[in-house]
């Protein structure tokens, strides 16, 4: 296995543009696989050494496989801990912990592209019935976030700190455009998106599609 990392990333995955700018904010050099999940080439055979639970994304690094967007980010918080996107106060990491897990499993799981295709095949819905039922779940979780979030947030989620919780936020709600969720609704996550954005980690991140 190469010294260097090897990102395995989805075209217009959000969660492997957790790791993009997660790498990027670090200094970690990478390389990268693209990997077309409209096309379903997550599941082709020649990848399967490489994706143990056919999803992007993984990170080849330190001489291991690793997947699941969390896990990887645990370790590399673990093992390149500058800066630091997880607090040193175990009440404010947990409270970080809970926004990234908010999008990590209950938002992101209901916008999967196969989950949405799923949702054509068994229930014969169109390809816009398949995305306004997206829409609902991403606006209705938003709420709480907005809510949350009002409490701690300063230029960032937490204070004036960039921690994990904007590394998931930030490709959440910029992949939300794909399903033309009211942003309008959430004032504090799109002020907070905009002042990320202005930071070259968040600003370099996007992908061709969605710049
Ligand atoms: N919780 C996982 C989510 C992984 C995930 O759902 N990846 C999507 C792209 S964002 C994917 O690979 N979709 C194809 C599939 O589920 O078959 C993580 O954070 O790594």
């Amino acid at each position: 296995m190469s010294s260097t990392p090897l990102l395995y990333q989805g075209t217009l995955s959000s969660s492997s543009w957790r790791l993009r700018i997660a790498l990027a904010l670090k200094g970690i050099a990478y390389e990268s696989v693209r990997i077309d999940i409209s096309r379903d080439e997550q599941l082709k055979p020649e990848f399967s050494p490489v994706l143990p639970a056919r999803q992007v994304p993984c990170l080849a690094i330190d001489g291991q496989l690793l997947y699941q967007s969390v896990a990887i980010l645990e370790y590399l918080e673990e093992t390149r801990p500058t800066p630091r996107l997880l607090p040193s106060n175990p009440a404010a990491r947990a409270q970080v912990r809970a926004v990234v897990e908010v999008i990590n499993s209950v938002i992101q799981p209901l916008h999967n592209t196969p989950v949405r295709k799923r949702l054509q095949a068994q229930f014969g819905l169109s390809v816009e019935d398949g995305n306004a039922w997206s829409r609902y779940w991403i606006e209705h979780r938003f709420d709480d976030l907005e809510r949350q979030i009002q409490t701690t947030r300063g230029e960032y989620c937490f204070g004036d700190e960039v921690t994990l919780a904007d590394v998931f936020l930030y490709p959440q709600v910029a992949s939300t455009v794909r399903f033309d969720a009211d942003m309008s609704r959430f004032p504090n996550l799109a002020a907070i998106c905009a002042n990320l954005r202005t930071l070259p980690a968040f600003r370099d991140s996007h992908p061709p599609e969605l710049q």
